[in-house]
């Protein structure tokens, strides 16, 4: 997977290089490029930002220099042989395993630009999943009040553009954003994570209920104990038990997941 991450700071995403998506980068499984787009500047003062147009607070994102960083990662990912932008149907669906990859007649498919921004799709372990199945991600960090709304118009001629938000809450800039939306998505890539069955036990995952709690050893730990079922051997009663754990803490703590959990098994029931 290829993942070109556009910023002001390109500094921020140095804890990518951490861990298991930097050991991923080493093994050749994830290629990740951070993108000044200060260096698509002509002037001394290598300027982005400029006044909100209608007045305002804040300053916004130029579209000039963000639309040349965008354009130098399509020149530099048009693979042997692609002399011009495919603009087939390609990823305009949801994407999943059979559309990823290089289509059939043999063209690239057309990178996913994710623009992070609160007003955007909420970030979901679902939206994660699909986007591990593509080839290839653009991320465009923006800072200030944002990027010129014509960005994400003229990008569509190039791009799947998704503007996408991780919370309701505001932060300074997309970067923390991307951060946390590389980190969901690359650990699902195919090789990133050693274990993938674990993958399957987490929170958000399968039928979307959290995760049960976990205990290790000493069996008595400062006056409290590991619960006596998980020491019982008995594999079918513990599998229960977490089950039950998974619904409690689902029942209490996320009541909308629990709705929609309900809603689930009563459909299926039928
Ligand atoms: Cl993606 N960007 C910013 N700036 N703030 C956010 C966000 C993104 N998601 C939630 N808050």
């Amino acid at each position: 997977m290829r993942i070109d991450l556009l910023s002001i700071f390109p500094e921020f995403f140095d804890v990518l290089d951490l861990s298991l998506i930097g050991r991923a980068q080493q093994d050749g499984l994830l290629e990740i490029n951070r993108i000044q787009p200060r260096d698509f500047t002509t002037d001394r003062h290598r300027t982005v930002d400029s006044p909100p147009a209608g007045g305002g607070a804040g300053m916004v994102m130029k579209p000039e220099p963000i639309a040349q960083a965008l354009e130098h990662v399509l020149d530099s990912s048009a693979g042997p042989g692609a002399g011009e932008i495919d603009r087939s149907e390609s990823g305009l669906s949801e994407s999943g395993p059979s559309e990823s990859g290089p289509s059939e007649s043999g063209a690239q498919e057309r990178p996913v630009l994710i623009i992070p921004t609160p007003s955007g799709e909420l970030f979901t372990q679902r939206a994660a999943e699909e986007l591990a199945h593509r080839q290839h991600l653009v991320f465009a960090a923006g800072r200030f009040e944002g990027i010129d709304q014509r960005v994400t118009e003229w990008a569509q001629e190039h791009f799947e553009v998704r503007p996408m938000s991780i919370g309701d809450y505001v932060l300074n800039g997309g970067e923390a954003a991307v951060v946390v939306m590389v980190e969901a998505i690359t650990r699902l890539v195919p090789g990133v994570i050693g274990n993938p069955e674990s993958l399957d036990e987490e929170s958000h995952a399968g039928d979307g209920l959290l995760e049960y709690p976990v205990y290790t050893k000493p069996a008595q730990w400062r006056g409290h104990e590991i619960p006596q079922v998980l020491l019982s051997g008995d594999h079918g009663k513990i599998a229960a038990w977490r089950r039950e754990q998974q619904e409690l803490r689902t029942r209490k703590g996320r009541p909308d997941i629990w709705a929609r959990y309900v809603v689930a098994q009563e459909r299926e029931s039928r």
